[in-house]
Parts: structure tokens; sequence; C-alpha cells
């Protein structure tokens, strides 16, 4: 066991050179002449891989010697994005890697762009933990990521006619060069059947589960960056069981058996794409205790020694709960050392409600997840019952805190009795959590204020912010090598780091030299964006217009609609002659946006957003003034390359709905100013750069909620804005739907004017003259670039290192919290 592993290949062109070769040759069995591009993927990705190998196999030596605490990310998500780039920075090899296969007559480019990226996740959540484990390895912290190897990750999308598509992501279709497999280390899961009783044993029942399933873990490198630590993500995929198998066979049912093989491997298939309402699907419930229970059975029996003494459990890891998918691992816990190691009731909730602290990722009331009872105590029964002593025990506590206060009770209760009974996911994970988090800090206040006020009454000290933040390697070493070719020649190259070292550009700002070539390096971005919309899509745009973004999934709350309506009332306002054409400053206004399959509202918008790109691209009279691009499968990819080319950022959401956001922060960082509301964490980014250096508009959160409360009406709106109103009257007269007023365009005209929850129409006077002042702003070169270089300088706080370092200041070396009973 004390074989010192076999050292990395030297990092030289010609070593690397032969590492690529005999992948190619034994690997994939083809010579360099016959290899495909994917061969050569696959080689090279190989490649790289054996150069992290030997660290990889390091740290989990040093890990298990060290036997210190670990932190568990927890996540039903990681939208990892492209993993050859990352690994080649990271093991140092960028640059030997591309001289070698110049050698050989091959493009490191070239071959890069034949990866399918991971795509886990459907948007924040799930990009923020592959985020979160970047920062974690590159901080040097013990840890691990839990989560579920789906077949089929995000669907990809595709437009017909302009509406969304959907078709299956099969991303390991070419093989899948960055995961080993470890099927030593699989693990079973059991569902359904029913409980019974155990004599004399406290709390304490027999599980009898009717089906299970092997959990096959799938581990992929996370390398720290240039210090030498691999970290290590766990996937799980669900097999069917040879036993399971073996009963069904010998009962001489050969379909049935297969059928079950099937039923069983569906776990894993296929990432719900759903990213704020969750459907309370069966398989879903599945996935969550699937890779729970498969991560904390790895845990306590893979990673700790053996007869390690369970009580000492939360000094040897936190369990960190990405919302509320993975909180099912609280019952299961309870379970384990109840059932399985014969544990007191007490004595199993003292420890485990030190393991666990909770995130959550919402405001919105519709997407925090409640699983009903009834579906509970089918799948499992044994975490149901658990449950319901956990909120029993809870409900005394409560009723102690307050005498008499029932009303209080029955809000606090993990148990809803209406519509139906059901578990309500968050408040069991801050009954048990000892820390709560917020992920930006008006989201943290409202949290504690609001959605989860009467446990933060209750428990003041377990409520924390943690403000997102966003990986530097990916998102601008990697994404901007240009504007990072900059700042290290400005700065040195200490920011990848440290990213707060970036107000060191400050003073540069007012350089007039620096700003030319800040102003380059956007145009070069910008010619690098066009090219690859070409390519991919075959899209047209400018290589030098503006570029406006708005990127993210597509949601009411989010209000890509209110972008929509500016589009039209500029176009609206050229072709009636309120605006001269030439008073109108060059703008390439680039969407990017998945709508949820079964979300029809936000499915219309996506058709209407291309509806009236196609009309305005098509007007010959604009002269491309205006141009509107809205390339399908927007993914981390395309983000990579469409961020460093944005001048304008779109944060638009009502404030109070959009938790944190962190396409907001990336663009920051790339030198994009931001127009946005007050929500999220664009509070704190306007902080930080300063009210010259953003466009702030819209109602603040009390004011919207004020509103709200006061009864909004829209048509007040659009009966008193005649801009407004001739926009949307554009709109619904078919003028962009080829003379349709019916459709999409009705719905979207009448929910926006008779009922909209996100008030769309009461911040648009405002949205259209703060857009006047980016257009005036823009006019202004030298000041623009100033205010982009100041964004860029100020922004170093929305580091995903720095979000890391603040969950180990105030969450995973904490003193957890506890609530005795
Ligand atoms: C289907 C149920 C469901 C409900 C909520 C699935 C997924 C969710 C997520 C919590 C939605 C999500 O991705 N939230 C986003 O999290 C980001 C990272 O913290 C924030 O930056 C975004 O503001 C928030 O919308």
């Amino acid at each position: 066991p004390n074989t010192p592993p076999v050292a990395a290949p030297e990092i030289t062109v010609e070593s690397f050179t032969r590492a690529f070769l005999r992948e190619l040759n034994f690997g994939q069995g083809v010579d360099l002449d016959r290899a495909s591009a994917n061969d050569k993927y696959l080689a090279l990705s190989r490649a790289v891989r054996h150069y992290l190998t030997t660290r990889w196999l390091e740290t989990l030596r040093n890990q298990y010697r060290d036997q210190a605490k670990v932190v568990a990310y927890l996540s039903a998500e990681f939208l990892l994005g492209p993993q050859l780039e990352n690994a080649l920075l990271a093991s140092k090899l960028d640059e030997v890697a591309r001289e070698s296969l110049a050698n050989l007559g091959l493009d490191l480019d070239e071959i890069r762009a034949v990866e399918v990226e991971p795509g886990l996740g459907n948007g924040g959540l799930g990009r923020l933990a592959a985020c979160f484990i970047d920062s974690l390895a590159t901080l040097n912290v013990p840890s691990i990521g839990y989560g579920i190897r789906y077949e089929y990750g995000i669907f990809k999308q595709t437009f017909v006619d302009g509406k969304q598509v959907e078709t299956p992501d099969n991303w390991l279709r070419l093989g899948s060069p960055w995961e080993i497999p470890h099927p030593e280390n699989a693990v079973e899961v059991t569902f359904g059947g029913r409980t019974e009783a155990v004599e004399g044993a406290d709390g304490a029942r027999r599980w009898i589960p009717d089906w299970r399933v092997t959990a096959l873990p799938y581990n992929y490198m996370v390398p720290g960056y240039h210090n030498g630590r691999v970290n290590t993500l766990r996937l799980w995929s669900a097999k069917a069981t040879h036993e399971f198998d073996l009963q069904i066979f010998n009962a001489g049912d050969y379909a049935e058996a297969v059928r079950a093989r099937t039923f069983a491997e569906n776990i894993s298939k296929v990432l719900y794409p759903e990213d704020s309402t969750p459907q309370g699907k069966e398989l879903r419930l599945q996935q969550q205790y699937f890779f729970v229970a498969a991560s904390l059975r790895d845990f306590l029996e893979n990673v700790l020694p053996d007869g390690y003494d369970l009580t000492k459990l939360p000094d040897r890891i936190t369990w960190q709960l990405n919302d509320t998918h993975p909180v099912i691992a609280v019952p299961e816990l309870m379970r384990l050392l109840i059932d399985e190691k014969g544990w007191t009731w007490d004595d199993a909730w003292a420890v485990t409600q030190k393991c666990f602290a909770y995130t959550c990722h919402t405001l919105l009331p519709e997407a925090l997840e409640v699983w009903s009872v009834d579906l509970l105590g089918r799948l499992l029964p044994r975490h149901l019952e658990i449950i319901y002593r956990i909120n029993e025990e809870f409900l005394e506590v409560v009723r102690e805190a307050y005498p008499g206060d029932e009303l209080r009770v029955r809000r606090m209760s993990i148990v809803a009795e209406q519509p139906e009974r059901a578990i309500r996911m968050a408040h069991l994970a801050t009954v048990a959590g000892f820390k709560v988090n917020g992920v930006a800090e008006l989201h943290s206040q409202l949290l504690a204020e609001k959605v989860l006020h009467d446990f933060a009454e209750l428990w003041p000290e377990k409520f924390t912010n943690v403000t997102n933040g966003v990986t530097p390697r990916r998102f601008v070493r990697m994404a901007n090598p240009g504007l990072s070719g900059l700042i290290t020649e400005a700065i040195g190259d200490g920011w990848v780091t440290d990213l707060s070292q970036l107000s060191r550009l400050e003073p540069l700002a007012e350089d007039p030299e620096f700003r030319r070539r800040f102003r380059e390096v956007k145009g070069a971005n910008k010619r690098r964006l066009a090219e690859v919309l070409a390519a991919r899509d075959g899209l047209e745009i400018a290589g030098d217009a503006m570029v406006d973004a708005m990127v993210k999934r597509l949601h009411e709350y989010k209000r890509q609609s209110l972008k929509l309506l500016h589009i039209v009332s500029m176009y609206e306002g050229v072709k009636s002659g309120r605006t001269p054409l030439e008073s109108i400053t060059p703008r390439t206004f680039v969407f990017g946006a998945k709508a949820a399959p079964g979300y029809v509202r936000a499915k219309e918008t996506i058709a209407l957003i291309n509806a009236v790109g196609r009309t305005i691209n098509e007007d010959a009279s604009l002269e491309g003034r205006l141009k509107v691009v809205f390339p399908p499968n927007y993914n981390v990819t395309l983000a990579e390359v469409l961020i460093p080319a944005a001048d304008l950022s779109e944060q638009i959401s009502l404030a109070g709905k959009e938790a944190s956001g962190t396409g907001n922060m990336k663009f920051a960082l790339n030198g994009a100013l931001t127009i946005g509301t007050d929500d999220g964490a664009n509070v704190e980014i306007r902080q930080l750069v300063g009210d010259d250096n953003f466009f702030l508009f819209g109602m603040t959160e009390p004011e919207a909620a004020d509103l709200q409360a006061k009864g909004y009406d829209p048509g007040a709106y659009y009966e008193s804005d005649p801009e407004l109103k001739a926009a949307l009257d554009l709109l619904a007269s078919g003028a962009f739907t080829g003379g349709d007023k019916g459709g999409a365009v009705a719905s979207l005209f009448a929910s926006l004017t008779e009922r909209d929850r996100f008030m769309a129409l009461a911040d648009f006077r405002s949205y259209v003259d703060a857009q006047a002042t980016v257009e005036e702003a823009y006019q202004d070169h030298e000041e623009w670039s100033r205010k982009a270089i100041l964004n860029v300088a100020r922004t170093g706080f929305f580091s995903s290192d720095r979000s890391i370092q603040d969950y180990l200041d105030r969450i995973w070396r904490a003193e957890p919290v506890t609530q005795n009973h």
C-alpha cells in the first residue's frame, strides 16, 4: 500500500509528444495519418490526464494519511464545461502541448473544438458547484464533490421556425476521457418496501426494501491551479444489481428481467431540465436518494478508516447541501446510525445536526421543493418515519419557545398539510443544518426576513451569507487570454489565485495607452465571437458593434420580455421617425437561453425573440445598425467565447427575485458594464464598481414588494407611456410574426398587460431611460473603456476562491450550532 506512484512524465515537448502518440497508437489503435479528429481529442486528453494522475494519487494518499476534516459538496448538478483546456492549464502543459501538436502538423484549438462538454447541470446552481470544486482544489481544501453521472445532460436546444426543440444530449457517445470508473467501490442503494418494529431498540426499525440498484462511481479529477493538488469529483451511475437479475432470470421471466434492468438504470439516465419549478416526479426523488445514499456510504466505508469512532464524525466532515436536492441525506444518516449502527435516537441526532449545512439558491416560493408524503412513504418508508420524528421533536422546541402560538407551529412544520400532506425539504434542511446560507447579501437578508423568517427568529445564529463567486481560471484566464495577458503584463500573474490583486489595475484606467490596448483586446474578442457564431450557427454579426448580452435560463422573473420590449421600442422609434437612424449606436443583441420543456410562456418568449430578431435583421432600412442574434444551445463552451466579447451585461430581473446571479460577475470581470436592477449580487457589484460605472434602473425590492401588495395595474403603465404603448402595439399587430396576432403574440401581450407577477411594465420607463444613458456613454470610447477597466479592477471580490474562504470561515470551520429538545 506504500508504493509511491509512478512519476509524471516530464513537461517537455518531446515527452509530451511521446505520451500523445502512445495514446493514439495504443489507446485508440490508430496511426496519426489515419486518426480522426475524435481519436486525436481522446489521445490528447488521456495524455494530459497522465500528467495530473500522479498528483491525484498523491493527494489521495495524503488525505488518507492526514485524516483531515473533509468538505463533501453534495450537488445534483455539476455543470463542468469543457475539461481539456482546464486540464492543460492546471498541469502547465498549455504551451508544451500546443508546440508538440504543431510539430506534428496539428492544431490544438481544432482538436479542442471536438470536445462535447458534460452539461450535467441546468444553470446557475450547477455552474456554481463546478466553480466551487475548482476553488476548493486551488485553496488546498481536502474535499470531494458528490453527484450524478447523468447519461444525458441538459437537452440540446435547436430552433425550428424560431421555436425551441429539445434533443437528447448524448455527451458520452464519443467516449469520455476524463472519468475513471471504480467498480470496486460500488455500493447498493435500496428503495420501497416497508418497515417493521425491532424489539427493545430506541427508535430503531427494520427497513425491508423491495428493490435495489448498484451505484457505480466514476471519478473525475479536479486539479487545483498550479498547486499540486488534485481533488476528486465522484459521480454515481446506476446499474442493475446482479443479485436482482439472477432472481428474476431464475424465475424464468427473461423479458421481465431485462425490463427491470432498464428500470434500475433509468435512475441516472437524464438530468431533469426544470430549474425552478419542481415537478414532484418519482424518478427525481429516486435520483436524489440514489446519489446521496451512495455518497454517505462511500464516505463512511471508503474514506473513513475501519472502526472509526462515528461520534467524532462532525470533526471529519461537513456535508454541504447544494439547495434542497440532497436533503434526504439527513434522514439517511439518522437511519444508518440508528438502524444499522444501533445508536439511540438522541445520540444520532446530536451527531447528525453537526454534520450538515444548507445553501439556499432561490426566493421563488414555487421553487421550494416539497415531496408528497404519499410518494416519499412509498419510495422511502423508513425515511418518512424518521422525518416525522424529527418534526415532532422540532415542533416541541417551537412550542416551548412560543407557547400557544399554534399558527407558527403550523407555518414552521416540516410537514405541510395543504394542499396535500407533504415534506417541506427547505424546512428539514434548516432544522437539521447547523448553518443556512443565502448566496448574496440581499438574498440572505430576504431569506431571513421572508422565506425562512420564523426560523431566523428562532435561531438567528444559524443564518449567514456567502456571496457567490466564479472561478477566475476558467472565466478570465482561459476564456479571455487577451485580457489575461494584458493584466499579467501590468501586475504580474498573482491575480489568477488572488483576484483581489485586480485592484492594482485601477490607476491604469487613467492611462490612455492601457485603454487603447484594452479596447484592442475587446475588439479581438468580438471578432472571435463573430467567427464562432458564423461557424457554429451560420450567424453573421459585425466585428465592431456594441455587444449587448443577455444570457441565462429563460424565466419570467429574469424578464427577457423586458429586454425584448426595449428592442422593439428602439425599432419602433426608428420606423416611426421618432429616432433618427444615425443617432443609433450599432448594437448586436445576443440572447442565450434554454426554456424548461414544459414552460409554455418561456417557449413563447423564445419564439418571439426569434421573430423580432428576424424582422429586424432583414430590415435593410436599418443599415445593419441593430442586429439580434439568438444562438441556440447556449452552454459553458459558448459562454467562454461570448462573455469576453461583451460590452453590456443585462441583469434585469425584478428586484427580490434573482438570488444572486453569477453571469453578472463573469461579465463584469471581463470588462462589460452592467445594466441592472438592484437585485441579487448586482447590489454588491454596484457597490464595488461605483454608481458611475453601473447603469442602475428599476424598483428596489421594497418598492416592488409595496407595489405588489398595493396591487399592480399594468394597464396603467401601458396607457400612460406612449412609447411603451407603441412598442406593445407594434408587437401585438403581428408586425414581427407575419401578421399573426394570436398565439405567442397574444399570450405575451396579455401576460404583460394584465397580470404579470414580475411587473415588467412597471420598470419599462426606467429601463429605457437607462438604455439611453448607455447609448450616450458608449459614444465616448475613452470614457467607456475607463469604466470597463474599473469594472475589472473592482470586482476581484467575485472570485469563487473568496466565496470558498468565506465558507471555511463562516461555516466549515465554525463551531456547529446545535439545538436541544
Ligand atoms: C426543480 C427544482 C429546482 C428548484 C430550484 C431546481 C433547481 C433550482 C435551483 C435552485 C435554481 C438555480 O439554479 N438557482 C440559481 O442559483 C444560482 C447560484 O447560487 C444563483 O446565482 C441564481 O440567482 C439562482 O437563480
